[in-house]
């Protein structure tokens, strides 16, 4: 540059230094500005219409911004250009890493996935098809504010002088107060701007958003950008600082002592002689959205619900009393207690809030057994943290809604006909002996099937959501039968363990639609139990053990009974479920319930509201009628125990200190043993 023009933009630079602190608020206004503008095309570029900035958003926006930057008023002009170029370097970067994050994971950048960067590392080989030329517009104001920030730090402070002389001649007292005042201003237009439009959001439309938590795009959805990272920080810090559940050393060793009863209960059952009568079969394991157990061998209108699951009944093991253990993470939940055989957490999803933690799910031990494992669900990747707890899980690989094509479009996504299809093509060609876990979506609630694919006369149902919920449960039945079809074309039907089971009921909350369609009154007991029951078959290799099997078990004896079916050894694993297909049945076998409630057969202990025992209705299943409280007491105690213990296990991460005491225990044997043995092997 030729001296005259350094002195040109020297003297332009100079000038607008002068002018910024003369009228204070205009690189606020600038930083605003460009900003606002910033977080308009990221909402633009993630490319979903639903999530593009409307006027209220923009309001939200701008007031999470006012709260990110109203302080930087208490600072001099120099200081306070300063931290608005550092702040806008920071949300440039935000926005531009959740634009790359988001193009690949259809999710958002959280604490907890910075913190775990193997995730982040999957970018790598794809980083190239993730940018776009047009991004460069997240950094075009750069090219001037970068070369301004180099002045303003480095050289302008001699005309930060001529800034401050203007200072001076006002009174120090007066400019203090301007200062206040505006920053005040500024913060409670900000939190009214944001939190009375959150706050409104939370009680309307956005209902139940922040405490299912169940996908992260949902709650940018109410809140923004910088209110997203923002919420973000406060919910890792709540989960993992203020609300940390602090486990005493003692209460530690119970947990421990709990959890390896249930090993050794395992572990006495691996004398049974179905304990690996299949070894080194595949596992395809199919988990079926609100696919409850009532509507198994009905018909309506002369038409059955599921002929294809009632056919399977003749040459599968059907459990007629099987349970979902799932709360309010419901399918992550569903899918957490079947593959790692704890008890989801009462609030909110273990997928969401504890997927960093360690458990013995079934993808991991499959896989250190030499299996190929995959994971099919063709919705969003980052709903419920399915990108972070499958890579934790060690899934091989999961394929998400990206990795379909569209071509059966049924409710939320692609319809479960296609599904199984496209999915079994990736399953034909993967390495033997694999583990599949297909996650089907097209039963989703409200249920709405196209009009060709409502194949069911329901009579007087037609018209409300369990008319609308049976043709979906028909049509599931459907893709489960084509499913099989292939699977038996493909010569896997008998080298495989198929296993299919319901998530969680159907959210139909009128009961009198239940009574229609089954034809009767309803007890209390009746509904409860129609209302966690779900289907649950497991096919063996040569149609083995077919037939309806009465014994209770839920979805946490799911990766127990497939790992006994296999005969690899749980007894040493953190699992809190027990096989439920053995010669020998497990004696005293109760299946406890997300919300204390219990069964073992005979009874079924509904909890009170109060969470005190005795108030709550021990119901004899037989009489269909409640019983004496105390045939329920000391069992009651026992779930409550199992609901607490699992708790502290995965709320806490003890899994991983037990394995780690386990290795330190296993090093000190073998300290002890060497000492003990002399230089010729024999002891001292
Ligand atoms: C979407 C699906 C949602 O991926 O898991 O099911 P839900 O949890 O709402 O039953
Ligand atoms: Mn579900």
């Amino acid at each position: 540059m030729l001296p005259v023009q350094q002195n040109i933009a020297r003297r332009s630079m100079s000038t607008l230094l002068v002018w910024l602190e003369r009228l204070k608020a205009v690189d606020l206004i600038l930083f605003a500005a460009v900003i606002m503008a910033k977080l308009y095309l990221f909402s633009d570029f993630i490319g979903m219409s639903k999530f593009k900035m409307n006027d209220k958003d923009a309001i939200i926006e701008l007031g999470a911004l006012l709260l990110l930057c109203f302080w930087t008023l208490w600072l001099p002009a120099r200081g306070r250009i300063i931290a608005l170029i550092v702040l806008n370097v920071i949300v440039s970067f935000v926005l531009y890493a959740d634009l790359i994050y988001f193009r690949y994971f259809q999710d958002l950048i959280s604490v907890p996935v910075l913190l775990q960067l193997s995730q982040v590392d999957s970018l790598g080989g794809s980083i190239g098809t993730l940018l776009s030329w047009n991004d460069i517009v997240f950094f075009i104001d750069w090219i001037f504010i970068i070369p301004f920030a180099v002045y303003v730090i480095w050289l302008g402070r001699r005309d930060l002088r001529k800034a401050n002389e203007h200072r001076r001649k006002s009174s120090v007292w007066l400019k203090t107060v301007v200062r206040i005042v505006l920053s005040a201003l500024l913060f409670t237009v900000g939190t009214s701007f944001y939190f009375s439009n959150v706050n409104e959001a939370k009680r309307t439309w956005g209902q139940g958003i922040f405490v299912g938590n169940w996908w992260n795009l949902s709650i940018y959805n109410v809140t923004g950008s910088l209110g997203f990272h923002g919420y973000d920080v406060y919910r890792y810090v709540k989960q993992n600082y203020l609300d940390a559940a602090t486990v005493t050393a003692e209460q530690s060793s119970e947990a421990k002592a709990w959890i390896e009863a249930r090993g050794d209960l395992r572990g006495a059952l691996e004398q049974d002689a179905l304990f690996g009568a299949y070894a080194g079969s595949n596992v395809l394991m199919v988990q079926l959205e609100a696919f409850q157990n009532f509507m198994i061998g009905k018909s309506i209108g002369g038409q059955e619900i599921t002929p294809n699951l009632n056919k399977l009944i003749g040459t599968s093991a059907y459990f007629s009393q099987f349970y979902h253990q799932t709360s309010q993470g419901r399918t992550s939940d569903a899918d957490f207690a079947a593959n790692c055989s704890m008890q989801p957490v009462m609030n909110g999803s273990v997928f969401v809030q504890y997927a960093s933690h360690e458990f013995d799910c079934m993808p991991t031990t499959l896989k250190n057994n030499g299996y190929s494992t995959t994971v099919f669900h063709s919705y969003e990747g980052g709903f419920w943290n399915r990108n972070t707890m499958y890579n934790n899980m060690n899934y091989d690989k999961f394929y998400s809604l990206k990795h379909f094509n569209l071509d059966e479009k049924v409710g939320w996504a692609l319809g479960d006909k296609s599904f199984f299809q496209q999915s079994m093509d990736v399953v034909s060609d993967q390495q033997k002996p694999f583990y599949s876990f297909m996650i089907t979506l097209s039963s989703h609630h409200p249920y709405t099937m196209p009009d060709t694919e409502k194949k069911l006369d329901v009579g007087n149902l037609k018209g409300t959501i369990m008319g609308d919920y049976l043709q979906a449960a028909h049509y599931v039945d459907a893709a489960l039968g084509e499913l099989v079809d292939r699977m038996k074309a493909e010569g896997l039907w008998d080298n495989t363990i198929f296993v299919a089971y319901g998530d969680h009921d159907n959210s139909i909350k009128d009961w009198k639609l239940f009574e229609n369609f089954l034809g009767k009154p309803l007890s209390g007991l009746e509904r409860e139990m129609i209302l966690k029951q779900v289907a649950m078959f497991v096919h063996l290799p040569r149609d083995e053990h077919a037939g309806t099997h009465a014994n209770v078990s839920g979805q946490l004896d799911i990766t127990p009974t497939v790992m006994h079916l296999l005969g690899i050894s749980t007894a040493d694993q953190f699992m809190a479920g027990t096989p439920m297909l053995t010669e020998q049945p497990a004696e005293g076998k109760k299946v406890v319930l997300r919300n204390g409630a219990f069964t073992d057969g005979t009874f079924f202990f509904m909890p009170s509201g109060d969470g005190v025992i005795g108030n709550g209705k021990c119901w004899n299943i037989a009489a269909n009628a409640p019983g004496d409280m105390d045939a329920c007491l000391g069992a009651a105690e026992e779930a409550r125990t199992e609901l607490y213990v699992s708790d502290q296990i995965v709320m806490s991460d003890l899994i991983k200190d037990f394995r780690k005491q386990a290795v330190a225990e296993a090093q000190a044997a073998i300290t002890e043993g060497g000492e003990a043995l002399d230089i010729n092997g024999q002891k001292k």
